[in-house]
């Protein structure tokens, strides 16, 4: 029998659309994948499972899945035998301690013989024995946000995005214990053929999270800039330089990083780059 990928994400929740929508990007498609247990593609050979998050890790370690797409915090958390392969860009958070606003803090030691509550007790744990502070642990299964507000415990760990959880319930957030984001893990011990074809979702993956880095820039100048904006817009290689009909004007295409966008904008304009045309740019493959 040919061989087939089995890849876990999460069935609903924060994850599920973003692990799909990549699986799609990567040029993986399904007939429809809704509500079931799992689906298999039309065009890859892989077959997807939807599970809780929480699961994913330790069926991905007992053989259930090959690999799978789960929050960086859930596979700590857990500490099952598992490789984690990629990291994918999406479902960033931070695992904090929060405590109330009228609560005197200082430093972790502030929490000293206190009650935390938390979905995380093993991550929780290991960060306040790594800074040699001992705390009690409650674990509750969500919403520890309310925990101080019931009597419950002194303070919360919980996971943080935005922070507007944290603010409507009275909280601030003090410290950080880890930051997250999904991931793709696989048991380390997958045979050659499993393997041939981890390999080949890693690959796409990767040409997808570059892509979504940057941006595609198109503009016009004066040959007299070229150099100047050959040196603020270097490419991967060297910036495509080509001739316009109107004399002394050149078009430049190159690709800019997401995160200095603006800048290099900015510097563009100083230069005298006009018509400037900025494009997605759909794969970043070799
Ligand atoms: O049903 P299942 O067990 O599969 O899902 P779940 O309810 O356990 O998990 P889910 O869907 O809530 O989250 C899945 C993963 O998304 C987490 O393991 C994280 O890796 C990631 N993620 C990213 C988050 C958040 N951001 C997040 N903000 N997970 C949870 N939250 C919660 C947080 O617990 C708190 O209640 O959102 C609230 C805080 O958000 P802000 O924006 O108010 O700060
Ligand atoms: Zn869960």
């Amino acid at each position: 029998m040919d061989t087939i990928l089995r890849l876990a994400v999460q069935k609903s929740g924060r994850l599920s659309e973003a692990s799909i929508r990549l699986i799609q990007e990567c040029g993986i498609h399904f007939n429809h994948h809704n509500a079931k247990l799992k689906c298999t593609a039309l065009n890859f050979p892989l077959e997807m499972l939807f599970l809780r998050d929480d699961d994913i890790p330790g069926y991905v370690a007992d053989g259930v899945a090959d690999v799978g797409i789960v929050g960086q915090n859930v596979v700590l958390e857990n500490a099952v035998a598992i490789d984690t392969l990629e990291p994918l860009g999406f479902g960033r958070c931070r695992l904090s301690i929060a405590v109330p606003r009228a609560f005197d803090y200082e430093s972790l030691a502030s929490l000293e013989g206190l009650d935390i509550a938390t979905s995380y007790p093993s991550l929780l744990a290991r960060h306040l024995e790594r800074n040699g502070v001992r705390s009690r642990i409650h674990e509750i299964s969500g919403s520890a946000e309310l925990a101080p507000s019931i009597g419950l415990a002194d303070a919360v760990c919980d996971l943080v995005s935005t922070g507007s959880t944290l603010l409507s319930n009275g909280l601030k957030e003090v410290e950080t214990v880890m930051e997250s984001q999904a991931v793709l893990i696989g048991r380390p011990d997958l045979g050659e053929d499993t393997q041939a074809l981890v390999d080949q979702l890693r690959f796409r993956m990767k040409a997808v999270g570059r892509a979504r880095n940057f941006k595609y820039i198109l503009l016009n100048i004066p040959n007299e800039s070229i150099e100047t904006v050959s040196r603020i817009l270097p490419g991967m290689k060297s910036p495509t330089v080509m001739p316009l009909a109107t004399e002394g004007w050149s078009s430049i295409h190159s690709v800019v990083q997401e995160d200095e966008f603006w800048e290099v904008i900015d510097r563009l304009r100083d230069a005298g780059a006009q018509g400037v045309l900025v494009l997605p740019v759909e794969k970043m493959v070799l």
